[in-house]
């Protein structure tokens, strides 16, 4: 080849690096160009707001990611949040306004791996009125329509007919036994609430069935079905993911009067009950079961952080002469008697065993105990994030109640029968 034709060979590389190069630089220019005629547009246009517009407690709270906050596009409707599952439930969480940060994450947890799908309503209950943010955050982390009600004082404070004098007493022994809440009046309140009020609410009298939700849980598993039509179908009535043994300094009196109440009123009393899940004693695998209780009760329960039952259940007759039969007593004052083991001794005795269901696939967490299934094939099939090996895992574990569970109810799961 001629020293020329390189000479031109080398020229023309040259000449088509140069084009190529401006050509980029020249597209270039026109995306920053176009970006910064963006950006100045976006704070004219945002400068023009803030001046004409709103004040500075407004100007103050917009985001800069999007003007939709102030507009209150997402609170004005614009969402659909219209209920799409076909059962008549809600799922309802008494929750106090400081408690909203962990309101959230169990909200997102149960949306992701359950409601995101059937947007049931939401339903808030609070013993003082929900702060504006409260309301506005929960409702925008809920799928489906969210309401929030006002507990009546007298559905929440000590009745008047609980003995002042007996009731302070009681709280000085239990501050000083250092008894799990033992020094709060408030969390007696709950527990009375829980047992024998929640679902008189006047939000919740148009619903059949509930689902509890507390704030700090976690759901580890999809779902993959809608438990309350499984409750529904399957005659279910209560229903629980953890079973375990209560304080017995907490109780000591709720299982007599309990016993009391059957005595005076047998026809309550269920002739298929599970009366052997409260007073079954015997070993279990390797483990021994211990209770220092001057009564026959083993002190199981299901834990009620996590609950899915019917509503009419405890609006029925026998729960609600239940409920006041043990107001009456003044346990929830003079002793801390919890709504989980009320619950589940009224399950248990008025209740045919069959319409109790232990949920074995859900996975849940509720400081400190977790549950997570057992079969890795689930495991996988439900995307859980849990590991079955972790210690909060307690299952079948010798604090467990499960095991009695399932030899008084049945071992039995819906999937065997061909329902899920
Ligand atoms: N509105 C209101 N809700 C309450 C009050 N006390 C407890 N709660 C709620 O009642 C439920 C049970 O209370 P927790 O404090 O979680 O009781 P717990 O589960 O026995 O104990 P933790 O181990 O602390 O979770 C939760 O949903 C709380 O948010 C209260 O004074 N007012
Ligand atoms: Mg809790």
């Amino acid at each position: 080849m001629q020293l020329y034709q390189k000479v031109w060979i080398v020229a023309i590389c040259i000449a088509a690096l140069v084009l190529q190069s401006s050509t980029y630089f020249n597209e270039k220019l026109e995306s920053v160009n176009y970006e910064q005629s963006l950006f100045s547009e976006y704070f004219k246009n945002l400068r023009k707001k803030g001046i004409q517009e709103y004040d500075g407690e407004e100007i103050f709270r917009a985001k800069l990611a999007s003007n939709s906050y102030s507009q209150k596009i997402l609170l004005d409707g614009n969402r659909d949040n219209a209920q799409i599952g076909t059962e008549n439930a809600t799922i309802v969480m008494l929750v106090r306004n400081w408690e909203l940060d962990s309101a959230l994450e169990s909200m997102r947890s149960l949306e992701d791996r359950f409601n995101k799908k059937y947007r049931y309503p939401w339903t808030f209950l609070n013993d003082v009125p929900f702060d504006p943010e409260f309301i506005e955050a929960t409702s925008l982390m809920a799928s489906g329509a969210t309401e929030y009600g006002l507990i009546p004082k007298d559905d929440w404070e000590r009745p008047s007919f609980i003995n002042e004098t007996k009731f302070e007493q009681s709280l000085k022994e239990m501050i000083e036994s250092n008894v799990l809440y033992g020094e709060s009046r408030s969390y007696r309140n709950m527990c009375r609430f829980n047992s024998g009020f929640f679902f008189r609410q006047e939000l919740m009298k148009k619903y059949d069935y509930y689902f509890r939700v507390e704030p700090n849980v976690e759901y580890y598993c999809d779902f993959e079905y809608d438990p309350f039509k499984i409750m529904r179908l399957n005659g279910k009535k209560y229903s629980f993911v953890i079973a375990l043994h209560e304080y017995e300094e907490t109780i000591p009196t709720l299982y007599d009067t309990t016993m009391d109440f059957f005595e005076e009123n047998p026809q309550y009393l269920h002739p298929n009950n599970s009366k052997f899940f409260l007073t079954d004693t015997s070993m279990m695998a390797n483990h021994a079961i211990k209770v220092d209780v001057p009564n026959d009760y083993n002190l199981c329960h299901f834990w009620s952080n996590f609950e899915i039952g019917d509503l009419n259940f405890f609006r029925s007759e026998s729960y609600l002469k239940y409920f006041e039969y043990l107001n009456q007593a003044g346990g929830f004052y003079y002793e801390r008697w919890g709504d989980a083991p009320v619950h589940t001794l009224a399950a248990a005795l008025m209740l045919d065993k069959s319409e109790i269901h232990y949920f074995e696939d859900l996975g849940y967490f509720h400081g400190p105990f977790g549950n997570c299934p057992s079969s890795n094939g689930i495991r996988l099939q439900k995307r859980c994030m849990c590991d079955y090996s972790d210690e909060s895992v307690i299952d079948i574990s010798s604090h467990s109640c499960l095991p009695r569970w399932w030899k008084t109810g049945g071992k039995t799961f819906l999937k065997d029968k061909g329902v899920l």
